[in-house]
């Protein structure tokens, strides 16, 4: 699932950027060498089992997207696994369909179908005590979108190769730019990879998909989302002011509706900070209740929400994503 960057963020680099909420989130330390009970499994093991479930469902649900398949039913099948597998949900099932380039997950009752000539983005998280795996592939229906699908794949393996402890995102979104360009696309410019850390699924460094003039460096023992999105459209996504997915941020305010006290709940205890669906509350509590509770919940900004973010009508947005670990030779990918 991707950052969107904030649009007075100059440079999609740096920390102090606008988005406070994830800085300010309770970070638990990364466990110290010293003696751990023997029971206790490393956070490395725990973002390679992640990544295990990640990429065997990725590819599971990728052979149902078909013609005619229902996005409802792709999301519910991919959460399912995730959990059938062992794994928890880092974040909602994305199924993005043509200019809409990320968030979008099927709500209750949707009736969207993949149909003919569709380019259809499949993202998806899966955590392990909150260590994450975040990865998504791209189908296309349409045969002269083919190359568009190459090309978000290859920046994305090419921006792989350059990855070792000291690398700089600036060369990195070098890469993925002038690898998407050269296919006659654009870069999204204003999505971003992200680092993961426990519970954390947008850390403070990101990854641009374009050539910045400052990066920031990437350091051994540090975990990374890294994805590719090329556009035939403007290179640039806008919220289509649809918001499907939401997180919990890390304040108190005094709510008066009960369905907004039940949310808040339910959600503190499933997904932390962590994003969920629309679709997932809509399971657990009642209609008129849950319009109220998000309601009050956004409003009052306890719940943020992504809105769905999408490039010009008519255009067609690819995506490539794998999830990797620094190690102190380079780079060991989790979601391949
Ligand atoms: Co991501």
């Amino acid at each position: 699932m991707t950052r969107p960057t904030p649009s007075s963020e100059e440079t999609p680099t740096s920390e102090g950027s606008g988005e406070k909420q994830t800085d300010t989130q309770p970070k638990s330390p990364v466990s110290e060498p010293k003696e751990a009970e023997p029971e206790e499994i490393d956070p490395e093991e725990k973002y390679r089992q992640a990544g295990k479930i990640a990429s065997q469902v990725r590819d599971e649900i990728a052979s149902k997207i078909k013609i005619g398949a229902r996005a409802f039913d792709l999301c519910e099948a991919a959460e399912a696994r995730i959990l059938e597998l062992g794994g928890r949900l880092a974040f909602p099932t994305n199924i993005s369909i043509n200019e809409v380039a990320a968030h979008y997950s099927s709500p209750e009752n949707d009736a969207t179908i993949i149909e003919e000539g569709d380019i259809v983005k499949l993202d998806l998280g899966v955590h392990i005590d909150g260590y994450i795996a975040d990865t998504a592939l791209t189908i296309s229906f349409n045969p002269e979108l083919e190359k568009l699908v190459k090309a978000s794949r290859e920046a994305l393996d090419k921006a792989l190769e350059l990855i070792k402890p000291k690398a700089n995102s600036k060369d990195l979104g070098k890469i993925i730019e002038d690898t998407i360009r050269g296919y006659g696309y654009r870069p999204i410019r204003d999505l971003s990879g992200h680092q993961l850390d426990e519970f954390v699924l947008h850390g403070p460094k990101t990854l641009p998909n374009i050539a910045v003039p400052h990066g920031v460096s990437l350091e051994e023992g540090e975990a990374y989302a890294l994805e590719t999105f090329a556009s035939t459209g403007s290179g640039s996504v806008h919220d289509t002011g649809q918001y499907l997915i939401f997180s919990l941020q890390p304040v108190r305010k005094p709510l008066r509706n009960r369905g907004a006290r039940d949310i808040v709940r339910l959600v503190a205890r499933e997904f932390k900070s962590l994003p969920f669906s629309r679709r997932y509350l809509s399971k657990h509590i009642p209609k008129l209740s849950l319009a109220l509770g998000l309601r009050e919940l956004t409003t009052k900004s306890v719940l943020r929400q992504y809105s769905v973010l999408a490039d010009t009508k008519g255009s067609h947005v690819s995506q490539a994503e794998h999830t990797f670990l620094i190690t102190s030779d380079g780079i060991e990918i989790t979601t391949s």
